[in-house]
């Protein structure tokens, strides 16, 4: 006879643990062992296993909801034997270290295997790491994290407990695909050539004289294989211009004046401006899809922009830039700068990126020649501005100009959709009443 029966959180080991998956629904049937929630806690991502086989009749939480030993997930109704003995809480299964809660330019939300090859070197070919066949064994927060890299988790050999895909095993799988040339997902391009590179040079430096050893932290790391995926991956083309903003620090100041609690950089006229030409250049604000076949629009404005950190450059997302003023994107700009050095930013924050910003303004240089954050297909670097001397037709005359480099992705954007973004940005920042247009 059926029987109803709660299905709760085991031990596991902190209190209020955020809920960052819901895998079943009410009416889902659901087997002994089969993952219901899975929970984030600072040092792990884990799953929380159904205690019986039975009917989900009701979920108690939802994504958000933090728990503690004891909560309760879901009424199942367990049928037969499951409902005559009573079945303990089986132990949540740890699918993976917490990645990151940072990321870099290029960087997704992931995790760097540690120890490994540097991925520029050519390890021998390792057949182990590809297999293809029965559906992999992967929970979703794996498989998205695959997805979000172009695996297919298909061609993914799981190397966990009971031939589980974790994490490592996507990294190494697309680190073994970088050195072998192939795409990661396979299919028709991973066969065309390979970038059959050098291995990378073994130099015993301390024969050269005195040497220190000093770790990567886990941004340098984890950017570091982003970085290196999108340059051997995407055809870079940087394209430079200089945009005259003597108008517009005129007016920034002036602002800065009238706000003195706040501070107004000349990033959020320039989020503003890139937002005015992702409106007029649809092609910059979109993403090649996994197949590379398939170009999506977005509709949405989202941009990340590059933060320098004392541990590496991790690069957090405004949302919905095209319905905030100056000052609202001031105000956030603050705010989320100080949160990623603080290294409080969560994996949400940084992403959704549309078209990210690299601002070394602040710094010194001009021009620069920014890598692309995948799966985005366009960034812009800015540089230090500076007053030169500019010939108005009749006379020199001092303007301050800003350096501009726009690198893209030369699949989907051609040199001269490039050009012409590029000359538009520089004519909005030239003339900031053009952005309320
Ligand atoms: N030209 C001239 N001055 C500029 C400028 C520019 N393009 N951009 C900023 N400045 C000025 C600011 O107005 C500020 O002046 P005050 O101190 O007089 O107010 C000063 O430079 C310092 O600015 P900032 O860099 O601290 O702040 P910001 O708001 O301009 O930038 C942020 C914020 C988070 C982008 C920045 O702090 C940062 O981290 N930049 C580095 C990004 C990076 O490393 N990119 C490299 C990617 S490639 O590896």
């Amino acid at each position: 006879m059926a029987d109803l029966k709660e299905a709760r959180v085991p031990d596991i080991g902190h209190a209020g643990v955020p809920v960052i998956e819901v895998l079943v629904k009410a009416g889902d049937r659901v087997e002994k062992e089969q993952s219901l929630i899975t929970l984030e806690s600072d040092k792990a991502t884990m799953e929380v296993p159904a205690p019986f086989a039975g009917t989900v009749k009701e979920m108690k939480l939802k994504v958000g909801d933090e728990v503690s030993e004891g909560a309760v997930i879901a009424i199942i109704e367990v049928d037969g034997e499951a409902a005559a003995a009573p079945a303990p809480a089986p132990a949540p299964a740890p699918v993976e270290e917490k990645p990151a809660p940072i990321v870099g330019q290029g960087v997704q939300p992931g995790n760097a295997p540690e120890g490994d090859a540097p991925p520029t070197a050519r390890p021998p070919l390792d057949a182990s790491i590809v297999m293809t066949g029965d559906a992999p064994y992967a929970s979703p927060a794996i498989r998205a994290f695959a997805r979000e890299l172009g695996v297919d988790i298909q061609q993914v050999k799981g190397r966990g407990r009971g031939g589980r895909i974790q994490r490592d095993d996507v990294s190494a799988y697309v680190k073994h695909a970088l050195a072998s040339g192939a795409r990661p997902s396979g299919g028709a391009s991973a066969s065309v050539g390979g970038l059959n590179l050098l291995p990378w040079p073994k130099v015993d430096f301390a024969k050269f004289g005195e040497i220190e050893e000093k770790p990567l932290t886990r941004i340098q790391k984890i950017s570091g294989a982003n970085l290196a995926r999108n340059w051997a991956m995407i055809p870079h083309v940087t394209q430079h211009e200089d945009a005259d903003i003597t108008e517009q620090e005129a007016f920034r100041k002036k602002l800065g004046e009238e706000n003195k609690d706040l501070k107004v950089s000349p990033l959020v006229f320039q989020i503003k401006a890139v937002v005015a030409a992702l409106k007029a250049f649809p092609q910059f604000n979109a993403s090649l899809d996994e197949s590379g076949e398939k170009l999506i629009l977005k509709k949405y404005f989202h941009i990340g922009i590059a933060v320098d950190t004392p541990d590496g450059l991790v690069v957090p997302v405004l949302r919905d830039c095209d319905k905030k003023g100056l000052l609202d994107l001031a105000r956030e700009l603050g705010e989320i700068s100080k949160k990623a050095r603080d290294k409080k930013l969560g994996p949400a924050e940084m992403s959704g990126g549309c078209f990210s910003i690299s601002s070394l303004g602040g710094i010194g240089g001009t021009y620069f020649t920014p890598i692309v954050n995948a799966p985005e297909v366009a960034i812009l670097g800015v540089s230090k501005s500076v007053m030169k001397p500019v010939w108005n037709g009749k006379e020199f005359a001092p303007r301050l100009i800003l350096p501009l480099s726009l690198s893209y992705d030369h699949r989907v954007i051609d040199g001269a959709l490039a050009a012409r973004f590029a000359s538009f940005l520089a004519t909005q920042l030239g003339d900031i009443r053009r952005l309320l247009l």
